[in-house]
C-alpha cells in the first residue's frame, strides 16, 4: 500500500495521525507529493488522483482511494484494533456524526478562511474572494464556541471515548495556526481537550 501525502497539509493528516493511532504507520510506503510546488498537479500524480489532492492510498491491486475520510474507513477494515469508528450501529453513528459536523463545519470553514486569504494560497485559490474568506472565518470562530461548550462536559469529542472525532478535530485546531489562530488559547475546555489529546501522542511524528 502506498499513502501519497503532504507533509503537514491538514488532510493527508489526518490519515497518517489515524496510522499512528493504531500503530500501523509502517504498514504504508509513504510517498510525499509538494503541494507548494504543485507536483499534485502533474500529468502523473492525477492519473493516481484525477482531482489533483492528497491524500490518495493506491492498494497493492492499484486500486486508488481518496478522501481522507474514505481511506480512513479502509484503514479501520484492516486494521480493527483499536477501533477508532465505532463498533456498534449507535457508536457509529454518533462517532460519525461528530466528525462530519467538525469537518463540514470548522475545518473547512477554516480552510476557506484561509484559502481566500493567505497570499501563500493565492496560486491555487484563484481568484481569491474577500467575502468567502469572512464568511469562512466567522463559521469556523462561531463552531469553536460551539466545540468549547460541548467539551465543557464531555473528555472526547464523540461516544464518551477516543476516536476518529478527536484526531479530525486537533488537525483542524493545529491547522488554525496558518492565520495566527489558536483557538484551544482562546477557549478553556478546547483547550483542557487539546492539552490531553497532546498527552495521547499520536501527533507525535
Ligand atoms: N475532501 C478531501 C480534501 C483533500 C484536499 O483538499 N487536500 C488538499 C491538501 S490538505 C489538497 O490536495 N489541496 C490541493 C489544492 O488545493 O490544489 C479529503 O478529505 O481528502
Amino acid at each position: 500500500m502506498k499513502l501519497y501525502q503532504s507533509p503537514k497539509a491538514p488532510n493527508p493528516d489526518r490519515v497518517v495521525f489515524f496510522l499512528r493511532a493504531k500503530g500501523k504507520l509502517d504498514a504504508v510506503e509513504m510517498i510525499d507529493v509538494s503541494i507548494m510546488d504543485q507536483q499534485h498537479k502533474t500529468p502523473e500524480y492525477r492519473e493516481v488522483s484525477p482531482y489533483s489532492q492528497v491524500p490518495a492510498l493506491v492498494l497493492d491491486d492499484g486500486t486508488a482511494i481518496t478522501e481522507s475520510r474514505a481511506i480512513c474507513t479502509y484503514l479501520e477494515g484492516i486494521f480493527p484494533e483499536p477501533n477508532l469508528m465505532g463498533t456498534d450501529p449507535k457508536e457509529k453513528a454518533l462517532i460519525e456524526m461528530w466528525d462530519r459536523r467538525i469537518e463540514l463545519m470548522f475545518f473547512i470553514q477554516f480552510a476557506g478562511w484561509f484559502r481566500n486569504s493567505h497570499p501563500m494560497m493565492a496560486p491555487l485559490e484563484v481568484p481569491q474572494s474577500p467575502e468567502a474568506a469572512a464568511k469562512g472565518e466567522k463559521a469556523a470562530r462561531a463552531m469553536a464556541k460551539r466545540l468549547d461548550a460541548h467539551l465543557a462536559t464531555h473528555d472526547f469529542v464523540a461516544a464518551d471515548r477516543f476516536s476518529i472525532a478527536d484526531i479530525t478535530l486537533y488537525i483542524a485546531v493545529g491547522f488554525a495556526r496558518v492565520m495566527k489562530w489558536e483557538p484551544h488559547k482562546e477557549h478553556e475546555h478546547l483547550g483542557r481537550w487539546h492539552a490531553a489529546m497532546t498527552e495521547r501522542g499520536f501527533a507525535k511524528g
